[in-house]
C-alpha cells in the first residue's frame, strides 16, 4: 500500500507573479490576502478547500455531507442547454444602427421617425445545419438574425444571407431540416449536405430549385460574416400613421463588398481553424474596425404586386434590384463583443413575430408558420416563459403587463392588483393609438390546403440567378453540384437532380452529368410552369460583380525566412495597413526570423498554423538561402501551391523563386505574381489585392 507522506506541505511558489500555496498531496491552492475576493458557493458562503473534496482520512470514501462539492458538480453537470433544432453554430455582436432619414411617410414605427436616431441592436450570426460545435466553413446558408432594441419594443430581424428560402410553406420545414441534418440512423454526416437525404428531398421538391442554385454558388461559402448581405427574404408591410401599408423587402449590404472563399479553401479552412469566421468577426471588432451594413429597403404597392411576374407572397422568388431598385435607410455597425458568449449570443432568442407598431406581416405562409415556431422553440431552449427577463432579450424600453411567475421569474410584480379591468385604478392600460393595429387586410375563401397556383414557376428564377453569374461563379455552381451529387449514392437521385438541371440551364446539367460520369442525360423534370427565358439577368446577383473597391478589412499572410529584408517587409506592411488591411508573418518557428539586417522579425504562426487559405493574398520575403531551405518544407510548399491553385496575388522576393518552382509555380504565370523588385512593385501588389483574387487563372489550375 502506498504510504501517505506529508512532505513539504504550506510551502508557497510563485507562479506568473501569483503566490500558490502548496498542499499536503502537492496541489495548488490560490489563497485569497486582504485585496482579492474570497472564492464562494453560490449560496455565498466563503470556500476553504476547492482542491479536494471532503473524506475520511487521507485516503477514505468522499462524504455526501461535503455541500460544496456537491454544488459545484450539480451545477457544472446543468452548464448546457440544448442547442438551436437549427442555426445551432452562431456568433453575436452589439452595436447601433442609425436612420438616415425619417420614414414616417411609409411607417409608424418609432426607429424609422427621426434621421440621426441610433437604436441598439444584437446581431447573430450562424449556420444551419451543423451543430454548436460544427465548422464555419461548411456549404450553408447563414443566419443573419437582427435584433432591434427600438422605443416600442424589439424588433427582430430574421434573415439569412441568401434573399429566398427552400420551401412556401412552413408546413415543410421538420421535413427539409431533417432532411439535411445529420441521417438519423448513422448520425453523419456533420454539417454537409452532400449526402442522399438532402437531395432526395431536393430532387423531389421542385420549388427549392431557386435557392438550390443560391445554395451552390460562392454565397454559401462567405469569406467572413462582414463580407455577406443579409435579406429579411419574406415581403412584411410598412403601416404609417394613417394605417397605409407599404410593401417591403430587407436587404443588408456590407460596406466592405461581397466576397467568399472557393471551394477547395473552405476544405482547408476547416481544418485549419474551425472558427475562421468567429475569429474573424472578434479579430475585427477588437482592432476597432468596426463592420457595417446599409439597410436598403425595397417598398411596392399593389399595383407593383400585381403587375410583378412572380407571386410577392412566394419566399422562393425576390424582386431583381434592377426593377426595384433598393433605398438605403440606415446604418448598422457592430462595434461590441458581448462580455461572455453564453449568456448573449446563447441565450438571444430571435423571433419573427417580434415587429413594432409600423412594421406587419404579410400572408407568405413561410412567415406565417415561422411567427408560430419562434416562440415555441425559446420555451423549449430556454426553459421558461420567462426568458424575456434574460437580459439580452430583454426589452431596452420602458415595458408593463401582467405576465406573472413561472420558472426563474426575474422581476415580479409588486402590489395588489395583477389583472385589467380593475377598479382600484392601478396597472397599465391599453393604448389605441400607440398600440400596435394590424393592417386590416380583408380576406376571404375558403378553409383549404392548397399551394396558390401563383407559387408554381420553379426554375424561371433559378434560372435567372445563374444566368446572372460570372462565368468563374458558373462553373462553381457545377463544380458545387458536381461535389455534393458525387457524395450521394443512389444513383437515382442525381439523375433527378440532372433532370431538374436540364430545366435551368442546359450546359450546366451537361457538364454536371459529364461530371458524374452519366451515360446518358435523362428526359428534363416535368414542370408546373414551363421555366421562362425573358427575364433578364441581373448583375446585383453576382457577388464578383459587387466586390468592393479596396482591399479595406482583408489580410495578408507574409511568409519570411532568416536573412529577409526587414525594411522591404516594413514597406509592405505600411502599405498594406495604409490601405486598411492586417498583415500576419508566417515563419519556420513561431518565434520569428532574423532579418538580413540583424534585426528581428517576429512571426504570428509558425508554418504549419498558418497555411495560405488563412489569407486574400500571400507575400513571399525569403532570402536567398531561406527560400532554398524551405523548398524541403512540405508546408511551405502547400503555403504557395494552394495561393496559387486559389487564384491569390502572391508577391515575392527573388529568392522565394526556388519554392515557387518547388511547388509547381512558374513565377512568370500571369500577372497576379508581382515580383518586389523595387518600392514600386509594393504599390502594384496592393492595387491587384483590391480584385481580391485573379479569376482568369482558374481555369488553368482547374480547380
Ligand atoms: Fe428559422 C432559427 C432564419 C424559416 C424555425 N431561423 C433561425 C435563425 C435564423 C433563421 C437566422 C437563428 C436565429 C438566432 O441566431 O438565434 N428561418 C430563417 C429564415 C427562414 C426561416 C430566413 C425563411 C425565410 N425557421 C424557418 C421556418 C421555421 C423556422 C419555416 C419553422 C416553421 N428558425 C426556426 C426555429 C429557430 C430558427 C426552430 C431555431 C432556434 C430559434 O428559432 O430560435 O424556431
Amino acid at each position: 500500500m502506498a504510504k501517505t507522506t506529508r512532505q513539504s506541505s504550506e510551502k508557497s511558489v510563485t507562479i506568473h507573479d501569483q503566490k500558490l500555496t502548496r498542499g499536503n498531496g502537492g496541489e495548488l491552492h490560490q489563497i485569497a490576502d486582504g485585496d482579492t475576493e474570497v472564492l464562494t458557493t453560490a449560496q455565498g458562503g466563503p470556500v476553504a478547500d476547492d482542491q479536494n473534496t471532503l473524506k475520511i482520512g487521507e485516503r477514505g470514501p468522499t462524504l455526501i455531507e461535503d455541500f460544496h462539492f456537491r454544488e459545484k458538480i450539480f451545477h457544472f453537470d446543468h452548464e448546457r442547454i440544448p442547442e438551436r433544432v437549427v442555426h445551432a453554430r452562431g456568433y453575436g455582436a452589439h452595436g447601433f444602427f442609425e436612420t438616415y432619414e425619417s420614414l414616417a411617410a411609409y411607417t409608424r414605427a418609432d426607429i424609422f421617425q427621426r434621421a440621426g436616431e441610433k437604436t441598439p441592436v444584437f446581431v447573430r450570426f450562424s449556420t444551419v445545419a451543423g451543430s454548436k460545435g460544427s465548422f464555419d466553413l461548411a456549404r450553408d446558408v447563414r443566419g443573419f438574425a437582427v435584433k432591434f432594441y427600438t422605443q416600442e419594443g424589439n424588433w427582430d430581424l430574421v434573415g439569412n444571407n441568401i434573399p429566398v428560402f427552400f420551401i412556401q410553406d412552413a408546413i415543410k420545414f421538420p421535413d427539409i431540416i431533417h432532411s439535411v441534418k445529420p441521417e438519423p440512423d448513422r448520425a453523419f454526416p456533420q454539417a454537409q449536405s452532400a449526402h442522399d437525404n438532402f437531395w432526395d428531398f431536393i430532387s423531389l421538391t421542385p420549388e427549392s430549385m431557386h435557392m438550390i442554385m443560391w445554395v451552390m454558388s460562392d454565397r454559401a461559402i462567405p469569406r467572413s460574416f462582414r463580407f455577406m448581405q443579409g435579406f429579411g427574404v419574406h415581403t412584411f408591410r410598412l403601416v404609417n400613421a394613417k394605417d397605409e401599408s407599404t410593401f417591403v423587402k430587407f436587404i443588408w449590404k456590407p460596406k466592405l463588398g461581397m466576397q467568399s472563399v472557393v471551394w477547395n479553401e473552405a476544405v482547408k479552412i476547416n481544418g485549419a481553424d474551425p472558427d475562421f469566421h468567429r475569429r474573424d468577426l472578434w479579430n475585427a471588432i477588437q482592432a476597432g474596425d468596426f463592420p457595417e451594413w446599409e439597410l436598403n429597403l425595397q417598398l411596392f404597392d399593389q399595383k407593383f404586386a400585381d403587375s410583378f411576374d412572380f407571386d410577392v407572397l412566394d419566399p422562393t422568388k425576390l424582386i431583381p434590384e434592377e426593377i426595384l431598385p433598393p433605398v438605403p435607410v440606415g446604418r448598422l455597425v457592430l462595434d461590441r463583443m458581448p462580455d461572455n458568449f453564453f449568456a448573449e449570443t446563447e441565450q438571444v432568442a430571435f423571433m419573427t413575430q417580434n415587429v413594432p407598431p409600423g412594421i406587419d406581416f404579410s400572408n407568405d405562409p413561410l412567415l406565417q408558420g415561422r411567427n408560430f415556431s419562434y416562440l415555441d422553440t425559446q420555451l423549449k431552449r430556454l426553459g421558461s416563459p420567462n426568458f424575456t427577463h434574460i437580459p439580452i432579450n430583454a426589452p431596452k424600453c420602458p415595458f408593463h403587463h401582467f405576465q406573472q411567475d413561472g420558472h426563474m421569474a426575474m422581476r415580479n410584480p409588486v402590489g395588489r392588483v395583477n389583472y385589467q379591468p380593475n377598479s382600484f385604478g392601478e396597472g397599465p392600460r391599453e393604448s389605441p393609438e400607440r398600440g400596435f393595429r394590424s393592417f386590416a387586410e380583408a380576406e376571404k375563401g375558403q378553409k383549404v390546403r392548397l399551394r396558390p397556383e401563383s407559387f408554381a414557376d420553379h426554375y424561371s428564377q433559378a434560372r435567372q440567378f445563374f444566368d446572372s453569374q460570372t462565368a468563374p461563379e458558373q462553373r462553381h455552381i457545377a463544380m458545387a453540384l458536381t461535389f455534393e451529387l458525387s457524395k450521394v449514392e443512389t444513383v437515382a437521385i442525381r439523375e433527378r437532380m440532372v433532370a431538374h438541371l436540364l430545366n435551368i440551364d442546359e450546359g450546366l446539367a451537361e457538364t454536371v452529368a459529364d461530371k458524374l460520369g452519366m451515360k446518358e442525360l435523362p428526359k428534363p423534370a416535368d414542370a408546373a410552369v414551363a421555366p421562362r427565358d425573358d427575364l433578364e439577368p441581373s448583375p446585383a446577383l453576382s457577388i464578383i460583380e459587387n466586390g468592393p473597391e479596396s482591399f479595406a478589412g482583408r489580410k495578408v499572410g507574409v511568409l519570411v525566412s532568416p536573412g529577409a529584408d526587414a525594411s522591404l517587409l516594413k514597406k509592405l506592411q505600411t502599405a498594406i495597413e495604409k490601405e486598411g488591411a492586417v498583415v500576419e508573418v508566417i515563419a519556420l518557428k513561431v518565434g520569428g526570423v532574423e532579418a538580413a539586417d540583424g534585426s528581428w522579425i517576429a512571426a504570428k504562426h509558425m508554418i504549419d498554423g498558418g497555411p495560405s487559405v488563412l489569407f486574400d493574398s500571400v507575400a513571399l520575403m525569403l532570402s536567398e538561402e531561406g527560400g532554398e531551405r524551405l523548398t524541403g518544407e512540405a508546408a511551405a510548399r502547400d503555403f504557395v501551391a494552394d495561393a496559387f491553385a486559389h487564384c491569390k496575388f502572391i508577391a515575392f522576393t527573388s529568392g522565394s523563386i526556388p519554392l515557387l518552382r518547388k511547388a509547381g509555380v512558374d513565377p512568370e504565370a500571369d500577372e497576379g505574381l508581382i515580383e518586389l523588385e523595387d518600392p514600386k512593385a509594393v504599390a502594384k501588389f496592393i492595387e491587384s489585392c483590391r480584385k481580391l483574387r485573379l479569376w482568369s487563372r482558374e481555369m488553368a489550375v482547374k480547380l
